[in-house]
């Protein structure tokens, strides 16, 4: 792996497209060296964090930009090595000449995530530290950004060393126990190893759990909006979204297509899709809208059915409550400016609304909110897992522990110590102690660019 990290790689690490400034970066042995073939002062001697007025020349000595030049010297750099970093002007065609100009010289282009993976193997930062920068930079509300600010500050890393500890003195029991079977009391009853094993058994599983609402608060969920024709569900997207989105009309059948929009509602993100309303009909284009409306509310995370309060029941929409039956969703009676709703459904999450006028579209949200999380005190959870990784290497160490757990006075100490490696070596894939190559690369791949 050594010898492939060995050369300096630039990347423009700022968003492709017009700006003030565009920063292009160097990181690597080189880095001073190769500036220096095309920055209008000599770098070799400047000390370390300082910045620099100067020119980016090309091969022949014309200028290409003038630019703000910082030197960063390793290892106290987000590497670990010498970093160069250019601020140009943030024009795309300048930008890319400068850049050019850095390939030139003798940098390589950086791979995604390239910059954070040498952090990582310098060991500036372990790899759920690694992970949370991408975190951080996705992170689209608020908790998401908590979340990644916490792994980021290593709490994550420290939770999982703390077990790794307390396992490793439950393993230097089953060690010993292989080692003088005979004087097996003497170390630790059983009764306090089953305890030992409980305790961070428990705490492993407490967190584990915390995925189904981490991954929900960083990946937001889909909320469709579905019902019969004209009850008002374009309205209701509007109002939400707080803009004239969808087309509105009292003609039934108005929205043929799906539509989706992203929005936040209290702590979350959401895609939100409003869909043509459901009923019998030969018309062409309204039955395929029809068809998708039926998909999308298959797939979404939660559905808001919209019913007209002003209307009895029908047998279409008995049909449509029939297709929810399984899944997580909220009846919004429509239209109560007009009418208390004319019909009783019996349903655990029920609003009353206007989407016209705006009358409880808070209490819709705060419905929402509620039946979008499975521990409505997630936000006060102080560690959060939300990264699928981290989870299916948790459960794998967690699964051994059980079996060390369940198998202690059954089998032999040489198999138990067994799994405790393997239950240790799961909890080193998190941290990414002794990671293979493999993993590294697929978990960098879906970095930035530049990062
Ligand atoms: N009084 C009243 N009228 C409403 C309310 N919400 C929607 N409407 C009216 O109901 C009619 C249908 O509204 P839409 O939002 O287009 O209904 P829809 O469910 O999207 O209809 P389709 O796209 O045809 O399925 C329009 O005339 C709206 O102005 C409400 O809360 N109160
Ligand atoms: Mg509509």
């Amino acid at each position: 792996m050594t010898s492939y990290y060995q050369d300096t790689i630039s990347a423009i690490s700022t968003a492709f497209g017009k700006g003030a400034i565009s920063i292009i970066r160097l990181s690597g042995k080189d880095s001073i060296e190769i500036a220096n073939t095309f920055f209008s002062k000599n770098l070799s001697n400047l000390e370390s964090n300082t910045l620099h007025f100067g020119k980016i020349l090309d091969e022949e000595k014309n200028i290409i930009d003038t630019v703000m030049l910082s030197v960063l010297r390793g290892p106290n750099t987000y590497t670990g090595e010498d970093i160069i970093e250019i601020n140009a002007h943030g024009g795309i065609l300048i930008t890319r000449k400068v850049f050019e100009r850095v390939l030139k010289a003798g940098a390589r282009q950086a791979k995604p995530g390239e910059f954070t993976l040498r952090a990582f193997l310098n060991k500036k930062i372990d790899l759920t530290q690694a992970e949370a920068i991408e975190e951080l930079i996705s992170a689209n509300n608020e908790a998401s950004l908590k979340a990644a600010k916490k792994n980021l500050e290593g709490a994550l890393f420290q939770e999982i060393k703390n077990f790794q500890k307390e396992l490793i003195d439950i393993a230097g029991i089953l060690e010993a126990w292989v080692d003088f079977p005979e004087e097996d009391l003497e170390f630790k009853s059983f009764q306090d190893l089953e305890n030992d094993i409980d305790q961070v058994l428990n705490k492993m599983q407490n967190l584990s759990q915390t995925y189904n609402d981490g991954k929900i608060i960083k990946e937001g969920l889909t909320l469709a909006i579905i019902g019969p024709p004209n009850v008002g569900k374009s309205s209701l997207l509007n109002t939400l979204l707080k803009k004239d989105r969808a087309i509105v009309t009292n003609i039934a059948g108005t929205t043929r297509d799906v539509l989706e929009e992203f929005i936040t509602i209290r702590n979350l993100s959401y895609k939100i899709v409003d869909t043509a309303g459901i009923r019998k009909t030969n018309a062409l284009i309204e039955k395929e809208g029809i068809a998708r409306s039926k998909k999308v509310l298959k797939e979404a995370d939660i559905n808001i059915l919209v019913l007209d309060s002003t209307k009895q029941i029908n047998e279409e929409e008995k049909k449509l409550l029939k297709l929810l039956k399984n899944k997580k969703f909220i009846i919004a009676w429509n239209k109560i400016d007009l009418s208390k709703p004319l019909k009783e459904i019996k349903h655990d999450y029920i609003v009353e609304i206007s989407a016209k006028q705006k009358i409880n579209i808070e209490k819709l949200k705060d419905l929402i909110e509620s039946i979008s999380l499975n521990n409505p005190n997630i936000f006060e959870e102080d560690l959060l897992l939300t990264n699928q990784r981290h989870k299916n290497a948790l459960d794998k160490a967690i699964l051994h522990l059980k079996h060390v757990r369940e198998n202690l006075q059954k089998i032999s100490a040489e198999f138990l110590s067994f799994d405790m490696r393997l239950c240790l070596n799961s909890l080193n894939d998190i941290i990414g102690f002794d990671i293979t190559e493999d993993i590294l690369s697929s978990i960098f791949k879906n970095f930035c660019i530049g990062k």
